[in-house]
């Protein structure tokens, strides 16, 4: 195992390239992030765990994770008990290249089972980290590898799919960025991950009868989560980014989180270059739109940083915490004009079905496929609060998508819940979005595994059963995954050696 730049590089912000080789600066900004306050609101029962460090990058033949507690300090007056993948959170970044073997060996030093999903990632099924469907969870103190191949580069992450809601909600994640083969270069690489924390965790889990239904998921009220964060740090404890006049700027936004954020990167122009991973056609330069990022979802855009100063990238919003999703970008000696903050202001979010150029893709709405699959996206009133249903019904009671090795496949989303948006998540496969509400997409072909659904909204997509297996196929709020959202992609020609273990009662596929 190689660790690199890791000195220099704080909570999950990553720079490569020659443009990073000045060091010196960051370093000591690190240092002075490093002498936070800490007596404000550490908990006595959570005084004993370690301060949560700087993200590392890791690559190499073996990587290797520990799952194990610690303390986030997420702004000046803040900081929480959190679970974490080698002491930070987001997790140690995992940087491999295209057609690299990957081993992860992950120790679990936490109280309770866990596993690793590869968000995104067409591993093998037994590698999907499903407990219950493609593995037993690991117990505390046990450890477990990880292991497939690099096939597609691109923006991904992972996360435990264990008590996924609550798991995922104290910070068990990381990124995992696969880098292509031809790697064309630029000057700065930055991975931003997107996340909303509970000042008061305890308060979030209170019974919600009496309060606003519209809002709360089964003991859950997203205004609860009244802190937004990039990379584990909120407002002004979000390291700047630093760039240099003339450099070709990449940000991955990763959205780890429950919510959507709508972010707005002021005085440059920028260009959407992937999202998901999966490469856009064509991508045309944009200024003063919004970037709508859904929970699960990813988006790469990259900038020439051609007008210097100081500069933000903000949420826009009016919750609670959306002022503290903010970045600065800092041109290095050249802060002179002060960028101001406009978290309210109008501007238009983009639309990715007509952004870049069209062509056919993979997949047409009037081909002939062999599944087709309409998934109704509901809301009710269950015994214990909301459930969140698929076809009426709640996981496992779902009707699974039944496929077989070489079937075209294709699913129309609808939304038909009055209030909640739901981002649907594909495991083991990228899907071809069609359309929407309608309307053939008209921009580049729009390749996902994670799409936001919003109410009201209906999309058709389509994929290739091409990676034998039982798939989650679920809504990545996660509060809702767990309270029904899920359903299945499950391959008749497929036989897994996985047999749950009969006394773990823990496994129940999220
Ligand atoms: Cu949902």
């Amino acid at each position: 195992m190689k660790k690199l730049l890791l000195g220099t590089v704080l909570a999950g912000v990553v720079a490569i390239g020659a443009a990073c080789s000045n060091n010196s600066s960051m370093q000591g900004h690190d240092m002075s992030n490093m002498n936070m306050k800490e007596e404000n609101t550490a908990q006595d029962s959570s005084k004993k765990l370690p301060l949560a460090t700087n993200t590392e990058v890791l690559s190499g033949k073996e990587i290797n994770l520990t799952a194990k507690e610690a303390l986030l300090q997420i702004n000046d007056k803040v900081k929480l008990p959190v679970y974490t993948y080698n002491g930070s959170v987001p997790g140690a970044q995992i940087r491999v290249k295209q057609g690299d073997n990957v081993k992860i060996v992950l120790k679990n030093e936490l109280p309770e089972p866990i596993t690793i999903h590869w968000h995104g990632y067409p591993v093998p099924n037994d590698q999907d980290g499903v407990p219950g469907v493609t593995m037993d969870a690991i117990k505390p103190g046990e450890t477990f590898t990880y292991e497939f191949t690099a096939t597609v580069p691109g923006t991904y992450f992972y996360h435990s799919h264990q008590k996924s809601a609550e798991q995922v909600d104290k910070g068990l994640y990381g990124t995992l960025i696969v880098e292509p083969k031809n790697e064309e270069k630029v000057d700065r690489d930055y991975t931003l991950v997107l996340d909303e924390w509970m000042s008061n965790p305890d308060e979030g889990n209170m019974d919600m009868s009496g309060m606003d239904q519209h809002m709360s998921s089964m003991g859950h009220d997203m205004n609860m989560y009244d802190i937004f964060t990039i990379n584990g740090k909120s407002g002004s404890a979000v390291k700047p980014l630093k760039v240099k006049k003339g450099e070709k700027v990449r940000l991955r936004l990763v959205n780890a989180g429950y919510m959507a954020h709508k972010l707005h990167l002021h005085g440059h122009e920028f260009k959407i270059v992937a999202t998901d991973g999966q490469p856009l056609k064509d991508p045309q330069p944009i200024k003063d739109e919004l970037l709508n990022i859904a929970p699960g979802e990813r988006y790469d855009i990259e900038f020439i940083a051609n007008n210097p100063g100081e500069w933000l990238l903000e949420c826009h919003g009016d919750m609670e915490g959306t002022d503290g999703m903010k970045v600065k970008i800092q041109y290095e000696d050249q802060t002179n004009n002060t960028d101001k903050e406009n978290a309210k202001e109008n501007l238009p979010v983009v639309d990715m079905t007509t952004y870049g150029k069209y062509e056919v893709g993979s997949f047409t709405l009037d081909q002939k496929y062999d599944v087709e699959y309409t998934m109704d996206l509901g809301t009710a009133m269950g015994k214990n609060g909301m459930i969140f249903t698929i076809n009426g019904k709640t996981y496992p009671d779902t009707a699974p998508i039944n496929v077989k090795t070489g079937d075209l496949v294709k699913v129309k989303i609808v939304n038909n819940s009055p209030m909640d948006v739901h981002p649907m998540h594909l495991h083991g496969h990228f899907f071809q979005v069609l359309s929407k509400n309608g309307k053939p997409v008209t921009g580049s072909p729009l390749i996902k595994d994670s799409l936001n659904v919003n109410p009201g909204e209906e999309y058709v997509v389509a994929f290739k059963a091409d990676n034998p297996g039982n798939w989650m196929f679920h809504c990545h709020d996660l509060h809702h995954a767990s309270a029904g959202m899920v359903t299945e992609v499950k391959y008749t020609d497929y036989k897994s050696d996985y047999t749950p273990d009969p006394n773990d009662t823990t496994n129940k596929g999220e």
